[in-house]
This record gives C-alpha cells, sequence and structure tokens, in this order.
C-alpha cells in the first residue's frame, strides 16, 4: 500500500497523480531537524542492497555513495560526481520490499551507508512529502509505485528504430550522406536527430535557411526513403527584438524573472536568452504549441536539451563583483552553497510566478527541466492526433509520463557501457521506461570494438541512438570499415522489434517495467543481488553483454534454467543451459542472450526500417507455450490491453 507523510508547505510537484492516503508515521526512517533542514534516518543491516535514485552516477546497489539531486549540466559522469542531469529521489530497500519517494522540487542530499555510516541519511528542506510502498516484494513495491507515478508515455512504433545523430550535421548534404552512408552499407536506420547547427543563431523555431533551403521538402524526401529528423529544441529564447517568438514571450509574461522584477537573461547557445516558466501552466502550454512550426512540416521527433536550464554565464557572475556582493547579502544561503559549483549561484537570481506568487528558482530547480518536456509533449499532443518521439536530458519523477529521457555527455570509455546498464535498471524503477544513452559516447574517439559492443547493449534499450560530438572521429556504424559486423548487431534489433515494442507498451500499460535487475526477477537469490552486468528485458530475455575491451569471453550467472540464444546476424541458435555459472564465448559480430525457462520470445525476419516490422511470419524462440504479444499501427493513441493477443508455440 501507498501512504504518504507530508512535512511543512508541500510544492505540488505532480510527480504522483493518484489520490495517496496520508499517515503520520514513517515506516523506517527517522526524521530529525538540523538548521533550516530535514534529515531523514535510517540503519541498514549489512548485506542490505539499496537500489534507486534513476540517473545518478555511481553503481546499481547505491550503498557507499553520496549523490546529490540538483540537476545539472555535466559531462562528468564518474562516480566523483555527486549530480547529473536529473533528480529521481526514489530509494528501494530491497530486502523490505519497501521503496521511499522524496518529493522535493528543491536541492537533496543522499547519503547511503556513506563511509560505511551503516544508515541512509536523506538531508532536504523542510518542504517535502514522502511516499513510502510497502509489498511483499521491492518489485511489488515499485509497480505499486510506478501506479502512483501515472502511466508511461508511448512513443511510436518508428521510434523504436535505430537512431543516428551528431553534433555538427550542418547541411542538407551532410543529412543526405548519413543516409546514403547507411543505406549504401545495408544498416537499418529510422530516424537521424537534427543538432542546433540546422537553426538559424541558435533561435528554437527557426531554420538556417543557408543550410535547409526547404526544410518541408527535404524532410519528405528524406520520409520517402525511410527517413525521419529529429529536432532538438533548447530551454531558451533568445533576447532578440522583433522576433516573434521572443515578443510574445515577453508582452505575455511567459518568461522568468529576476530579482528586480525584469527579464532573468542568462547566457547560452544564441546569447543572451530568457528561460520561459515552464512552472505556469499558460507559458508551458504557450510554448508547446510553437512546435507547430515543426509539425506543418511533418516533423513529429524531438529532444529537449539545455533544460536543466543550463546556463554559460550571466550578468550577474560576468558583470562588476559588487552586484555579487549585494545578492550574496540579500540571500545569505548563498553563502552557504557557494561551495557548489558553476551555475548553482546563479539559479538564486531566478524567479517563477506560480498561482500568483513569486518563487524562487533554486527552490524548485529540480522539477524545471521535466516540465519542458512535458510542455513539448503537451503540445504536441494537441497538434497531433497520433503519437509523437520526443525526450529530453533533465527530468524529475513523473516526467516518466510526457517522455523519454537519455542520459546526456557521456564519454566513449567502456566504463560507460557499465553506465549505461546501471541507468536503465534504476530509470525504469522511476518510470523512465523510454530511455537510452549515447551509444559509442558522446565524448571522446569511439573505437571499432567499442561501438560493437555497446550496440549490443543498446540494442535493448527503448531508445537506441548513437550520438557524438563535435570533433570526435566519426561515429556512424559505417566508418569503422568492414560494415557486416554493424549490420549483424543491428539487424538484431529490428528482428527483435516485434518483443521489444510488446514488452514496452504491456509495461507501459501495466505499470510494470520494461528493464528489471535480476533481483527484480528473482527475489530468492541472493547471488543476483550485486549482479549490475545482467538485465531482465521485458517478460523473456535476460541480457548478459561484454563490457570489457579486449576479450571475446565473459562469465554469466544463471539464476534458473534458461535458453542461451545467439544471433551472428544470419541466424538464432538456441541451446539449453543448466542454472548456475556459465563461461560464453561472444565473437565482435554476434550477441548471445538467454531466454527464461517457460517463456517464448517472438523474432521477425531481417529488414533495413521499421515500417516493414510486421507482426507476420513471426518464430517463437524458448520452451514456453504462449506469448502476449502486443501490436498496433505504431502510431494510434488507442492503445489498450484490448491489442493484446495469445501467441501459442
Ligand atoms: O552545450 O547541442 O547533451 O547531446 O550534442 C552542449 C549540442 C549542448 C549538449 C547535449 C548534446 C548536444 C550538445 N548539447
Amino acid at each position: 500500500m501507498i501512504t504518504k507523510v507530508l512535512f511543512g508547505t508541500v510544492y505540488p510537484t505532480e510527480a504522483v497523480v493518484v489520490p495517496v492516503e496520508q499517515t503520520r508515521e514513517l515506516r523506517y526512517f527517522a526524521a530529525e531537524k538540523k538548521d533550516d533542514q530535514l534529515v531523514f534516518v535510517c540503519p541498514l543491516d549489512a548485506d542490505e542492497v539499496v537500489y534507486g535514485l534513476g540517473e545518478t552516477t555511481g553503481p546499481m546497489n547505491k550503498r557507499g555513495g553520496r549523490y546529490i539531486s540538483f540537476n545539472s549540466d555535466t559531462a562528468d559522469h564518474s562516480d566523483a560526481n555527486p549530480s547529473l542531469y536529473a533528480s529521481h529521489n526514489l530509494l528501494v530497500l530491497e530486502k523490505r520490499g519497501y521503496c521511499v519517494f522524496f518529493d522535493t522540487p528543491a536541492r537533496a542530499v543522499f547519503e547511503i551507508d556513506y563511509r560505511g555510516s551503516g544508515e541512509i541519511r536523506v538531508s532536504c528542506c523542510e518542504n517535502v512529502a514522502v511516499y513510502q510502498v510497502e509489498a511483499g516484494t521491492a518489485y511489488e513495491a515499485v509497480k505499486e509505485f510506478l501506479a502512483a507515478v501515472g502511466p508511461a508515455y508511448l512513443p511510436p512504433r518508428w521510434a523504436f528504430g535505430y537512431g543516428q545523430s551528431r553534433y555538427g550535421y550542418q547541411c542538407e548534404q551532410d543529412f543526405r550522406q548519413v543516409v546514403d552512408g547507411y543505406q549504401n552499407a545495408g544498416i537499418p536506420l529510422d530516424y537521424i536527430c537534427m543538432d542546433i547547427d540546422y537553426m538559424d543563431g541558435y533561435r528554437d523555431f527557426t531554420v538556417d535557411a543557408s543550410k535547409f533551403p526547404d526544410l518541408k521538402g527535404f524532410a519528405g524526401e528524406l520520409q520517402d526513403r525511410g527517413i525521419r529528423l529529429v529536432p532538438i529544441v533548447d530551454a531558451g529564447i533568445k533576447v532578440d527584438p522583433g522576433e516573434r517568438v521572443y515578443e510574445e514571450g515577453v508582452q505575455k509574461g511567459y518568461f522568468c524573472t529576476n530579482v528586480q522584477g525584469g527579464l532573468f537573461r542568462g547566457g547560452v547557445w544564441p546569447g543572451m536568452t530568457h528561460f520561459p516558466d515552464f512552472l505556469n501552466p499558460a507559458a508551458r502550454r504557450w510554448f508547446g504549441l510553437q512546435y507547430r512550426f515543426y509539425t506543418d512540416m511533418g516533423i513529429e521527433g524531438f529532444w529537449n536539451d539545455m533544460n536543466e536550464p543550463a546556463l554559460f554565464y550571466t550578468e550577474y557572475t560576468k558583470g562588476p563583483k559588487r552586484m555579487e556582493q549585494i545578492l550574496n547579502f540579500i540571500f545569505p544561503r548563498l553563502r552557504r552553497e557557494a561551495r557548489d559549483r558553476g551555475a548553482i549561484r546563479d539559479y538564486h537570481y531566478i524567479f517563477h510566478q506560480v498561482d500568483g506568487k513569486r518563487i524562487c528558482h533554486y527552490d524548485v530547480h529540480n522539477i524545471y527541466g521535466g516540465n519542458m518536456i512535458r510542455s513539448t509533449s503537451e503540445g504536441l499532443h494537441e497538434l497531433l492526433d497520433h503519437r509523437y518521439l520526443v525526450f529530453g536530458r533533465s527530468s524529475y519523477i513523473g516526467t516518466g509520463r510526457y517522455g523519454g529521457v537519455w542520459t546526456g555527455d557521456n564519454t566513449s570509455c567502456w566504463e560507460h557501457i557499465m553506465l549505461n546498464l546501471r541507468h536503465m535498471a534504476s530509470l525504469n524503477m522511476c518510470g523512465f521506461l523510454f530511455s537510452g544513452a549515447d551509444t559509442g559516447g558522446f565524448m571522446g574517439n569511439c573505437t571499432r570494438e567499442l561501438l560493437l559492443r555497446w550496440l549490443a547493449v543498446s540494442a535493448f534499450t527503448p531508445l537506441m541512438r548513437n550520438h557524438s560530438s563535435k570533433g570526435t572521429r566519426a561515429q556512424e556504424a559505417y566508418q569503422f570499415g568492414d560494415p557486416e559486423a554493424f549490420r549483424s548487431i543491428i539487424s538484431l534489433r529490428y528482428r527483435l522489434l516485434p518483443y521489444l515494442y510488446s514488452e514496452y507498451m504491456k509495461a507501459a500499460l501495466r505499470s510494470d517495467m520494461y528493464i528489471k535487475p535480476l533481483a527484480f526477477g528473482f527475489p530468492e537469490d541472493e547471488k543476483v543481488k550485486n549482479i549490475e552486468d545482467q538485465l531482465l528485458v521485458g517478460e523473456s530475455i535476460m541480457i548478459t553483454p561484454i563490457v570489457t575491451k579486449g576479450t571475446t569471453k565473459r562469465r554469466v550467472y544463471l539464476p534458473a534454467d534458461m535458453i542461451m540464444v545467439r544471433y551472428d546476424g544470419k541466424d538464432f541458435s538456441c541451446t539449453p543451459a543448466g542454472k548456475g555459472e556459465l563461461e560464453i564465448e561472444v565473437q565482435l559480430h554476434e550477441v548471445v542472450f538467454f531466454v527464461l525457462d517457460g517463456k517464448l520470445l517472438p523474432v521477425g525476419p531481417a529488414v533495413t526500417n521499421s515500417k516493414d516490422v510486421t507482426a507476420e511470419d513471426l518464430r517463437l524462440l524458448g520452451n514456453g507455450t504462449t506469448y502476449e504479444f502486443y501490436w498496433d499501427d505504431g502510431l494510434t493513441r488507442d492503445c489498450t490491453q484490448n491489442n493484446i493477443r495469445l501467441l501459442r508455440k
């Protein structure tokens, strides 16, 4: 059962969407007041595993770490960094079948047996709603939590195809080259992302006509070849007198304000920008409807960036020291936070208007980005009569109802394949089903081996997108010589697509997770609780990817009898595997995974585009007898369990 305990005046973050009974008692945590903060303390047993926190650094089992919920634009994804782009304040105490969500839009610090203290310590502001669920198992508790958070976002089927992206693609010719590169190599592709260079001076809702003289025509030309364009939209609107979106936002009072009551100005890509007040429902709707600019051109997929919001500089941090001293005097809290990094000080100088009240951005910082994704999604919902693709960078629990997330600026390194796996499990616990990492790594130079192994992981994540930064080695799958191995791994994705899509849709409709840690499937097995390099994908598959360099072998733990499936680019071969430990060998062009005992896995024929994936010609791997198969036209909003039918072996 889910209950809540309220402390202080709680800000309505809208993370939880069902009525929840209020109680006075926290099940396992004691609350103490310390200065103007509340500290929640829970002693842990020596062997207890703590999952949760969604998109954070560090292992899936959070024990030993310190994490700060404070949405940050940061490319340091090492364990040394306590904050990434999102705040997902959920902890799962696995053994107790208990999960707890600290619902506050303000900064919060999570110490999980930090430095061996033997306890969880959560410090946050005095205004917080604490939601708790207790059930038979951790998995049951999380499912009940997901039901309270509301149904997950439903992307169109083409969004489950493979996408290519790169910061640096400039003009039509660059995009044509990518399509040619993939199609000549016979490697499947569904969409290409447009990064900020498509815009006119980095202004949202504009196109640089010298690079794209007829974007509508160009989008149509690519769509005839089966490829969709997915442009980026950033949070800030350029301060640009005379420009329509800017003028409208100013005139209607839809931008955030500053200390003096004027409009806040922050330096981002376009130069000085105003930040739309995404906490104001009218501003949210106004921004969302601007997407008509793209939908009129037949464009129906978007990614939202810089929505922490990212801030390069401000007049305060750049301007005279005296201004900063005055502001520090007005806001004594700044002195305490002075140790914090980067833009944090600036966030004290931004204000929102919520229900007629002026609210300091710092106090609600963590829900800003998610409300941009919500604005985008609700706008597209109004503009279109079918499903669309939206994913963004900064989010809060609840954002998973509106769109997906990608995990930001990772690096082309082996550790970040592991981080990708951990994120998938943790994000799913927090209701972010449609998620994925920059496959191959954003920063740094990717190698052939790294990209192949990474693709073999992304082949199972809902968002499968290869993205890299300007100035790094070309990372498209056809840029590494002999394309055969890439064709093999990416075609596996398309052969699994009927299953992956079906599992995603069922999970979303049933408030379930799409990717789970092994402990959620095998709660009785102590050995699986700290396994982070194997995951359950849907009800039938366990993945066991190779995540280290220079090897074709790894050890795998099977908590139960399973069937080993090897895909070599041509066919699937199935071998029964007993439970226990096993060494597998996987060549670079292969993927090895397992089908659970008593389950079925539908696989389709090899195709090069999601529009050719059908419910016909499915083969059923595995030793189960029936499979619940969800299928629809891939675009309809009429997604219900009526679309499920039983496949029998
Ligand atoms: O300041 O738009 O995470 O994916 O390519 C960097 C350029 C801005 C950060 C995103 C990245 C994107 C890049 N953006």
